[in-house]
């Protein structure tokens, strides 16, 4: 049989490529830009929401879901019963994955920083979690509960005491939100889910809803709100933001592979297509400075798309302009490339991994080696799978405990801690022409206790 290779997929060959950082992160494969703005029609349900609380949920709940809600607040006892009827393999898999993703969040959780200046002065900087926050979970197409312990696990390890959850709203489940979410939500012990999606469940969170009266309560405002979304949540989530915290905004996934000639090609490709497999406009995107892998892959992934089971959908995704091969003349090329591209997944599959990831610089998760797919990550590894898309892991970070965390700076001065820095109070106070700064320091330099 005469090999067939993958021919969709763009090469872009830059051995012979000298290019400055700015001129690397412009040829860059991305996805064509879509500039629509979804913004004002989110604008009228935000307004709409704040307005009519309840009545517009239900109303939105009725044109776009096409159900009949009485209220969006989940009773318990559906809870009980989506975790009863969950699969057992299922069940087990959510528990493996939420102990492992448990373990990782507490960890991270932040210690006190303390300075202890002379005479008494010191300074201490206090993590304190937000008070509520507001977790969204897509409905429709994807359907995702692992989502649900990546965004739920970390805000629990950062000691948020009060937790809600939305989801829309699904006709075929009767106006609840897709089982398998409830049965995550009971899991992780989350017991206020929502049934109510797209902007109009952001606008819920962000300036709480009103049902007096009713025994269920309405909803409370939150102060972070957290969660994958498409176009018309991750509208809201900007609109809202400054009145609530959000996590970041997340594109389309992506993955990136730096491979060497020690790569299994069947390994890369199988990657690129578990991650193509999420959408249409997902970028799958291999560094390697071996034409030879290039060449392998390219075989693998001839046969493997045509195997899986969302084959178009995964073709698509390939043949974009957000995904490609790169052929780079050396590992340190492919390093730079990696760091300027600063995708949400980065596989590192060399020679030498370790010390190649550890040249790293920009990815939201990076997996060292042969055997960490990024769809362990997705699962079970321990680590976040909300991370950032387009570039943000520039500046930006995955999901984890300080998405729910605030720090409080606090200030113990005594009389003589005080004295040791008054004068320079004031002389930085006249400075700025801000005397009663100053005057501030000095009544107290002055003062003689009374008692
Ligand atoms: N790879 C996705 C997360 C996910 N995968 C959920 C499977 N389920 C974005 O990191
Ligand atoms: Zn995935």
């Amino acid at each position: 049989n005469p090999v067939t290779v993958f021919s969709e997929l763009a090469t872009l060959d830059w051995r012979a490529e000298d290019f400055s950082y700015a001129q690397l992160k412009a040829n860059l494969p991305r996805p064509a830009m879509n500039s629509q703005t979804a913004a004002e029609t989110v604008q009228q349900i935000i307004d709409d929401v704040r307005a009519h609380g309840m009545g517009t949920l239900k109303d939105l709940a009725r044109r776009f879901d096409q159900v009949e809600l009485d209220h969006t607040r989940v009773a318990q006892a559906e809870l009980d019963k989506a975790l009863a009827e969950l699969d057992p393999a299922v069940r087990l898999a959510l528990e493996e994955s939420i102990s492992r993703a448990r373990l990782f969040a507490a960890a991270q959780v932040p210690a006190d920083a303390v300075v202890d200046y002379s005479n008494g002065g010191s300074v201490t900087q206090r993590w304190v979690p937000v008070r509520r926050v507001g977790l969204y979970v897509p409905g429709g197409l994807a359907v995702y509960p692992s989502s649900v312990i990546m965004n739920t696990v970390p805000a629990q390890a950062a000691g948020v005491k009060s937790l809600a959850l939305a989801s829309p709203p699904q006709k075929e489940f009767g106006g609840l939100p897709h089982p398998t979410i409830l049965a995550a939500a009971k899991l992780l012990g989350i017991e206020e889910v929502h049934a109510m999606g797209g902007a109009q469940a952001v606008a819920a969170f962000a300036y709480g809803v009103d049902v007096p009266g009713d025994p269920r309560g309405g909803i409370e405002p939150v102060d972070v709100i957290s969660g994958p979304g498409n176009v018309f949540v991750a509208t809201a989530k900007r609109l809202v933001k400054g009145v609530v915290g959000i996590d970041a905004e997340a594109g389309p996934t992506e993955i990136a592979i730096l491979a060497d000639s020690t790569a299994k090609a069947d390994f890369v490709a199988a990657d690129m297509i578990s991650q193509a497999e999420h959408d249409a406009n997902a970028a799958a995107v291999l560094v390697t400075d071996s034409p030879a892998l290039a060449q392998a892959v390219r075989e693998q992934l001839d046969v493997q798309v045509a195997a899986t089971k969302h084959s178009e959908r995964v073709r698509e995704a390939l043949s974009g302009s957000q995904s490609a091969i790169i052929l780079v003349k050396d590992l340190d090329q492919g390093v730079d490339v990696c760091n300027a591209y600063a995708a949400e997944h980065l596989e590192i599959m060399t020679g030498n991994a370790a010390q190649d990831a550890a040249r790293i610089t920009a990815a939201g998760a990076i997996f060292v080696g042969d055997y960490a797919p990024v769809s362990l990550g997705d699962y079970c590894a321990g680590s976040n799978h909300v991370l950032p898309t387009s570039g943000t892991a520039l500046h930006a970070s995955g999901l984890n405990v300080n998405t729910f965390l605030k720090a409080v700076q606090v200030i113990s001065y005594d009389k003589s801690a005080l004295g040791d820095v008054a004068a320079h109070v004031i002389n930085l106070a006249t400075a700025e022409d801000l005397p009663a700064h100053g005057d501030a320091v000095a009544v107290r330099k002055a003062h003689k206790a009374l008692n």
